[in-house]
């Protein structure tokens, strides 16, 4: 996926802003809670891909919109990602040693602390929002309704209860498990993108689509990667040549989508086909 995202020089710019975003909300001075501000360097700061605040960036280019007021909702993004992440790997979750090579935050810090410091990009993602410049009180209330939903029970955390529970184990429950858990951020990630960029109407049908079906192509791709067989995904279910064949499908469907938008879509393809590539 890297290779993939420096190909494109704006996914190479759109990366280099989230960075430096990112590297200046987290300079924190010397405080009395220094270890927290650490451990959340430590998470953001561990070579994730930033696959969902290039998505909001790349779509509100395509529209016109501003890069610099994106960088908020790209980057609270990213936090509640990252949060995600962190929680998934406590011992009370998936019980991960490493995260991306590396140990995960319980490990290198302590668990106590590991939770803390989740909920502290949960709720500092908010304050983000909420503090937004140069973007309408309109705008920040439709973003921070759209990121907590496609945090919480209809979103990200629904989705892991439902996997949690061991009851998704069809091609179709599987599905909309994985619709909540990973989707409703992508889908958040792209619909973000085009409120900053104060979208036409008509647009938000067709990214919204474009978004559903590039969550699930990552998803079966990233099964196609774990096809370990012991455990029920796409892979495993439809056999991992059908469901690479699925996940190209779903790509070529996604970019196909956004012919009808006009604008340079090269960034945008370019996300897709890290994707498909793995
Ligand atoms: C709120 C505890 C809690 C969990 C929510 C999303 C989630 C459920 C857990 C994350 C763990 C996980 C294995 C999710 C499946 C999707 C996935 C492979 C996420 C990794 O996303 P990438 O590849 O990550 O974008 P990087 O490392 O690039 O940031």
């Amino acid at each position: 996926m890297r290779s993939e995202t420096s190909a494109d020089p704006h996914l190479k710019t759109y990366r280099q802003l989230v960075e430096r975003h990112l590297g200046e909300l987290f300079a924190e001075p010397p405080s009395p809670y220094d270890r927290l501000f650490q451990a959340a360097r430590y998470s953001l700061f561990n070579g994730g891909k930033r696959l969902r605040p290039l998505l909001t960036l790349a779509v509100c280019d395509l529209l016109g919109g501003d890069l610099e007021i994106a960088l908020n909702p790209a980057c609270a993004i990213e936090m509640i990602h990252t949060y995600s992440l962190i929680h998934d790997d406590l011992p009370s979750m998936d019980d991960d040693d490493l995260r991306r090579g590396k140990p995960s935050l319980h490990r290198a810090f302590d668990e106590g602390l590991a939770i803390l410091t989740g909920d502290y990009l949960l709720t500092r993602a908010f304050e983000l929002l909420a503090t937004t410049p140069l973007m309408s009180d309109k705008d920040k209330l439709n973003l921070i309704g759209l990121i907590s939903k496609a945090a919480g029970a209809q979103g990200m955390i629904g989705g892991q209860v439902i996997d949690l529970s061991g009851d998704a184990v069809t091609l179709e429950s599987l599905a909309a498990m994985h619709r909540l858990k990973t989707g409703a951020l992508f889908h958040a990630a792209v619909l973000s993108g085009a409120i900053v960029a104060q979208a036409p109407e008509d647009h938000y049908k067709i990214l919204g689509k474009f978004a559903s079906l590039l969550g699930l192509a990552f998803q079966i791709q990233d099964d196609v990667q774990d096809a370990t067989g012991d455990e029920k995904n796409y892979a495993t279910l439809l056999g991992v040549e059908k469901a690479k064949q699925e996940v190209q499908r779903l790509a070529h469907e996604a970019c196909e989508l956004l012919s009808v938008i006009q604008g340079n879509h090269a960034p945008l393809t370019q996300i897709v086909k890290g994707i498909v590539a793995g």
